[in-house]
């Protein structure tokens, strides 16, 4: 992937809330699409459904790295097969592990990351990613194809909250004092990018899943 950036304007709109817009140029975005593609056909996305109540998501998803989070009747969790095929899930792309190793800092690479793919309506309700043992890692998101409306609050389920947009190329980081905040897409705004043929957003969020100081976890 290409390194060049359009900016390298830092946004911290809270502590620990880091936004880096258009930090992904056009062919650097094209270059991540293209190798989504590529792997489509051996690690499709699938609906996942919500524990307990069985709801499908309205965002479909797959995974690459050693480890994935999957989300069925019986709860969330990381494994490192595709629920639907039984393959592994397919490497993080090269060019995603640099971007981790130059904006996290952190002295692992990172073992997952989840794609979500929203149509015209979907849309993700107010989380917490707390799913992963080393909650010193960020989570890193990189944003492609439509704008989203992302909401963040705070340690609490209740509590105020803000919006802001993340258009395509846009990176974004929830660490330290923001690691835990609650947050989700409000909606996407459809035809606002040019860069997927069909429409929608792609969100990739990469993780460290376990704790690089323990052998076994
Ligand atoms: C999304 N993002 O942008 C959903 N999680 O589609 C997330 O859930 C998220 O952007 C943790 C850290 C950053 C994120
Ligand atoms: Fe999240």
């Amino acid at each position: 992937m290409s390194k060049k950036t359009a900016t390298l304007n830092t946004l911290e709109p809270v502590p620990g809330t880091k936004v880096w817009p258009g930090l992904l140029s056009r062919e650097a975005q094209e270059e991540l699409v293209a190798t989504f593609r590529e792997q489509i056909a051996e690690n499709p996305l699938y609906q996942p459904t919500m524990p307990k109540t069985g709801k499908p998501f309205s965002v479909s998803m797959t995974n690459f790295g050693d480890l994935g989070w999957v989300s069925d009747r019986t709860g969330y969790r990381y494994e490192d097969r595709h629920p639907a095929t039984g393959r592994l899930w397919p490497p993080i792309p090269e060019g995603l592990r640099a971007l981790w190793a130059g904006l996290t800092g952190y002295d692992a690479p990172p073992e997952a990351c989840l794609l979500n793919y929203y149509g015209p309506h979907a849309k993700m309700g107010l989380h917490q990613d707390r799913d992963e043992k080393p909650l010193d890692a960020p989570v890193l998101s990189i944003s492609l194809g439509d704008t989203a409306i992302f909401r963040l609050g705070g340690l609490e389920r209740k509590g105020t909250t803000q919006s802001f947009k993340l258009a395509s190329g846009d990176v974004m980081m929830l660490g330290g004092p923001s690691r835990l905040r609650f947050h989700g897409i409000d909606r996407i705004l459809p035809g606002t990018s040019t860069l997927l043929e069909k429409g929608g957003r792609l969100n990739l969020t990469l993780r460290r899943v376990t704790d690089p100081a323990r052998a076994n976890n």
